[in-house]
């Protein structure tokens, strides 16, 4: 079967829409783990740190946790928890790790818990996506290709989220 070229273009167009929709609302389970709204925060300017987040459900009957987080873009990868005392944000090196319970989701979001990514060693302006690894106590450990994202374009898409 010969398909016109305008045709070709269009499916072209289609899978390129679809695909690239896809990797931002992607949903990896794993082990009982569903894992998602995973990124990593743009860079500002020159700074030397970042941040990252992600939604991790517990579907599991035992309580996990997620010990650790691994990158090899940054001299340090920290789980950090951020709160507001009086007035004062502060931040939580969290060195045990985070507890997920069974049948709960931990949600690393801006302001809350988050993925810190210390002295980069890696310019992460021309990349789109870098991988990261996270090693929980029970399911082991799962490579994750996490997209390099806007903190605007990230609001834009929580908006478009609640009118579903
Ligand atoms: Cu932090």
């Amino acid at each position: 079967m010969v398909l016109p070229k305008y045709v070709l273009k269009f499916i072209y167009f289609l899978a390129f829409i679809l695909l690239s929709s896809q990797s931002f609302s992607e949903t990896i389970t794993f082990k009982g783990l569903a894992l998602s709204d995973f990124w990593i925060k743009k860079v500002i300017a020159n700074n030397n740190v970042t941040a990252g987040y992600i939604k991790i459900e517990n579907k599991n009957g035992k309580n996990e946790r997620l010990v650790s987080v691994e990158s090899d873009f940054s001299k340090r990868t920290e789980l950090h928890e951020m709160h507001i005392k009086n007035d004062i944000m502060i931040m939580k090196h969290l060195e045990e790790g985070v507890l997920i319970k069974s049948k709960s989701q931990l949600d690393l979001r801006p302001g809350s818990f988050h993925i810190m990514f210390i002295n980069l060693t890696k310019s992460l302006k021309k990349t789109k996506f870098q991988k990261v690894k996270f090693n929980f106590k029970n399911a082991g450990s799962i490579v994750i290709n996490m997209p390099i994202m806007d903190n605007d374009k990230k609001t834009n898409d929580k908006k478009k989220h609640h009118h579903h």
